[in-house]
């Protein structure tokens, strides 16, 4: 295990270095510049440089120094904007993207196919996952640059302690997303990385999603917040839907366990016991 500060995966002879000295049999890259929609429409360059660095840095060398598998974690956004709901494993390059977040898309795609490359090619047992909008304890809650449910639980809860009268939620509060909370996912990975050892991408979610609007309802009710919940239409919506079909992961076995309300919950929890950081 390395911190950002202690190995910089946009360096390929810094990741070289790195798989040499510790010639990892297994390797799970979750590496990734991830944000919200905001900060992937803001900060386009660094969305697509920085991810297209670390994954192909980090495949590359593990394939180099002989590493038995490696899981690589896509994104529900490579999925065409206007795909199929639920959308099926095979909707990947049907169509054009959503571009508040193409450049993130775009990488991750690159990922997908290099790990099919990296198998075709040299028969690397590298597989890809493709999880849906994350959630949970270690989250990011930055207000402007955050993913929408740790943002609403931040400002929820500090419109509480303020004693605001009401709070903003951006966009017109209808599209719809689903929300896998953290430790589904890496329950997921134990599974694929034990069970699974082919090119196809799988989807990881649980298989039912909420508007967002729903969600500030939900988040609201944790946080025992009585204000009045304001939509931001000046703020962009983003897909309309993203909904992922788990039938291929439901056929390997595996199902989410963690119920939205019972994570968000856990997660504001842990939001109260670590809030001195979020200050600011
Ligand atoms: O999680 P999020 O930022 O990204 O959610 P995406 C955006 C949706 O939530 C939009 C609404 O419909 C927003 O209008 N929203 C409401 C808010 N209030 C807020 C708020 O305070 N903060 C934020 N961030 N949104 C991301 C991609 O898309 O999904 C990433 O940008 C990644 O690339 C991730 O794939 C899984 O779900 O739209």
């Amino acid at each position: 295990m390395r911190s950002r500060r202690e190995l910089d995966l946009t360096s390929q002879a810094a990741v070289d270095a790195f798989f040499e000295t510790e010639q990892p049999e297994y390797v799970v890259l979750a590496a990734a510049k991830v944000g919200g929609i905001r900060a992937n429409n803001t900060y386009p360059a660094e969305f697509i440089r920085d991810n297209l660095a670390m994954q192909t840095n980090v495949i590359h060398s593990a394939w180099a120094h002989g590493t038995n598998k490696l899981l690589f974690l896509g994104s529900s956004c490579i999925y065409p904007k206007h795909a199929p709901q639920p959308m099926p494993e095979d909707s990947l390059l049907t169509g054009p993207l959503e571009p508040t977040n193409e450049w993130y898309a775009v990488a991750k795609i690159a990922g997908i196919k290099m790990c099919q490359a990296y198998r075709k090619q040299y028969g690397f047992d590298a597989i890809s996952l493709m999880p849906t909008n994350l959630y949970g304890p270690g989250d990011n809650f930055d207000l402007k640059n955050s993913h929408v449910l740790p943002a609403l639980l931040r400002r929820i809860h500090e419109a509480k302690q303020a004693q605001q009268p009401e709070v903003v939620v951006w966009g017109s509060g209808t599209p719809r997303r689903e929300f896998l909370h953290v430790d589904d996912l890496a329950d997921a990975a134990v599974t694929l990385m034990a069970n699974y050892s082919r090119p196809e991408i799988v989807n990881v979610g649980v298989g039912e999603d909420i508007s967002i609007l729903e969600l500030a309802e939900l988040v609201r009710d944790v946080v025992g917040y009585e204000g009045k919940l304001v939509l931001d239409r000046d703020k962009p919506d983003g897909t309309p839907r993203k909904l992922l079909d788990v039938s291929r992961i439901n056929d390997i076995g595996w199902r989410a366990r963690i119920s939205l309300k019972d994570g968000i919950e856990e997660t504001y929890r842990w939001f109260l016991d670590h809030q001195d950081q979020y200050r600011g």
